[in-house]
Formats: structure tokens, sequence, C-alpha cells
């Protein structure tokens, strides 16, 4: 039976590739986090074929004691979020390249295949009328989280060519479902509509992201880790680019509240104006079958979802906007 290490495992991609693998595969599965997993989704049902690892992907000792007995590891573990990487930048560091490298170094003495679960941002950005990145695009990242992905997405490379480690690599456009942080843009304008907040948009909400069902990204992950060739590059996006204001709208209108305001506030430093990535190699290589959701409506089952699990995200909110006010108050100093 496969054993598959996933870093990251709490988070938002890592809740929905367990809750997947759990229902499709007899894998066995070591879920490996800095934070405790145990709270979420009920896994006890499969607690024979769950073996959790709580630790600092920073600390080599963890990583290779975490990993061991892993044929495959998917590793999602990363810090995330472009705003608090320009307040905070050394976490990002730590994280995203230090636990990289420690991962990686992980493969070469227990022998796994890594697949390393990147972002569209390392590309940096497109203006409107340019072509989509494919997996030839110069890396231009923007910010110091994208630059400390771009890097982790270089030593991989490097360990590929260097070390023979068996391992690939996807770069994937913003992802939207269940189990996302509220920090981040869609679940923090709902999260706020449900607490009948205005929604809060930077700059002139024109900036465009390709958006991708967390459901689908992890099934293009599982495609590569089943059939992608070691050293190569995919890219997951689906074409499906929106402006921040017309999602913004969107969601008010399933909330009935068209007529609310929205707080317009001032740009993010070095705002990234419009990603959106090919997918022509992994359909071409890989078979992959770009999903043809309507985003519209999976924003309406996700407002439910987050009505509902009110529970899960509340103590979240209220940090993550603490930390906003926060920024906020240092650029008005
Ligand atoms: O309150 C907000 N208002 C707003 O207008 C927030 C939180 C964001 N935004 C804007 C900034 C972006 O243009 O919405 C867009 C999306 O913002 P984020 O959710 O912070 O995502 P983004 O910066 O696009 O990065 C995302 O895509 C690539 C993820 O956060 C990354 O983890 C992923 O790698």
């Amino acid at each position: 039976m496969t054993t598959v290490g996933i870093t990251g495992a709490a988070g938002f991609i890592g809740l929905n590739l367990i809750e997947h693998l759990l229902v499709t595969t007899d894998w066995r599965l070591v879920l490996i986090d800095r934070v405790a997993i145990s709270s979420y989704p009920d896994f006890v049902k499969h607690a024979a074929r769950i073996r959790i690892q709580s630790g600092d992907l920073s600390q080599f000792e963890f990583a290779t004691l975490a990993t061991e007995g892993c044929d495959v590891v998917i590793h999602l573990a990363a810090e995330t979020h472009n705003d608090w990487s320009l307040r905070s930048p050394k976490a990002f560091v730590s994280s995203n390249i230090v636990g990289t490298f420690n991962v990686l170094e992980s493969a070469r003495i227990n022998g796994f295949r890594l697949h390393h679960v990147s972002t569209d941002e390392v590309f940096g950005d497109l203006d409107e009328e340019e072509p989509p990145f494919t997996e030839s695009s110069q890396y231009r990242p923007s910010s110091p989280y994208s630059a400390t992905k771009a890097s982790s997405d270089m030593l991989v490379r490097a360990w590929v060519r260097s070390f023979d480690v068996h391992a690939t690599i996807s770069n994937c456009s913003n992802n939207y479902g269940r189990w996302q942080h509220v920090e981040k843009f869609i679940p923090r304008q709902i999260a706020r509509m449900l607490k009948d907040q205005e929604p809060i948009i930077y700059g002139t909400g024109s900036n465009i992201r390709d958006w991708i069902h967390v459901e689908d990204h992890v099934g293009a992950i599982l495609e590569i880790v089943t059939r992608g060739e070691s050293g190569q590059t995919y890219l997951v996006g689906t074409q499906n680019e929106m402006t921040n204001l017309s999602i913004v709208r969107a969601l008010l209108e399933i909330f009935g509240e068209q007529d609310r305001n929205i707080t317009f506030v001032e740009d993010r430093k070095g705002h990234d104006r419009r990603y959106s990535l090919s997918n022509a190699k992994i359909v071409r290589e890989l078979n992959w079958q770009p999903p043809r959701r309507n985003m519209l409506d999976e924003l309406g089952v996700l407002v439910e979802w987050y009505r509902e699990h009110e529970a899960w995200w509340q103590e979240s909110y209220v940090s993550a906007e603490e930390r906003y006010s926060t920024l906020k108050k240092v650029a008005d100093d």
C-alpha cells in the first residue's frame, strides 16, 4: 500500500486533499503540519491509515523523521499570505525556503518521490492584453512571498539535476473553496458580509486573478503525482479570469445586498495586476481535463459553507482582522 506524506496537511489545500484521498484511495497518509490537525474534519474512522507528525519543517531533524517511510511526499507547507509577507518576510524565508530545503534533503535520505506545490505568482504579473504564462515564462516574483516560492522551485529543480531526487512541480492559480483561511480575499469578504460589515477592496478592484476550485486543483495534483515525469513543471489554471470587484459584486448579489457599500482601501504594495496560466502542457501530456465549473454557482455554495462553519473560522477571523488593522495603522503613520 502506498504511503503518502502531506506537508501543510492542516492548511486549505491539505484538508481538501486529505478528504479526497480518504474517500478515493486506500493510501496510508502521514499528515505533517506545525498546527494541530486533530480538530479538523473527522478522521477518526480512518485512524488506522493516518499518522500525524506535528512539528516545524524548518527543523531538519523533524523533516527527516516525519517523512520516514513515505513513498511520496506532496509538499504544500508554506507561509502563503502576501499581505503578511510584506510585514514579516523572515517567516516566509524560513518556512518556504529552509522548509523546502529540508524536505529535499529528506528526499535524498528517505528516498521518497516529491511533488512540490507552487504558485503562479513566481512569474510576476501580466498586463491585460498579454498572453498567459507558460512553463517557460521567466521568473519575476514581486513580493517576499512569491520570491520565497520562486526560490523553493529553484531548489527543487537543482535537487533533481544534482542529486537525482525524483520530483515534479506544479504552479497553480488562485484557489477558492472550503477550508480557506479567512485572511484570504474570498473568505474574508464572505466572513465580513456574514458579520454585516462592508467588503474591503484594495485599490480600485481591477486586479485580475484566474480562479480554480480547490477540488479541481487537488485532481490536477494527483494526476501529476501518478503520471507526471520527474523534473517537469506543470501549470494548473482554468482561464477563469475575474476582477476582484466583480467577485465582490457577485457575493453581494448572493447576499441580496447589491446596494451595500464597498470600502476601497489603499492598494497593496507591489500589487500584481493580473495572473493567467496556460494549461496546455498538463492537458496535452497528462490528459488533464480543465474543469468547467460555474464559479458564480460555486460562490453561493461556499457562502453557505462559511455560514455553517463559523465556529471553525471565528477565532482566525478576529486575529486576521486585528492584524489587518495594525497593517493599516503602520500605513497611516
Ligand atoms: O481584503 C482583501 N481585499 C482585496 O482586494 C484581500 C485580502 C485581498 N484583496 C485582493 C488582493 C488580490 O488582488 O484580492 C486578490 C486576492 O488576494 P489574496 O487572497 O491575498 O491572494 P493573492 O495575493 O492573489 O495570492 C493568492 O494566489 C496565489 C494566494 O494567497 C497565494 O497563496 C497563492 O499562492
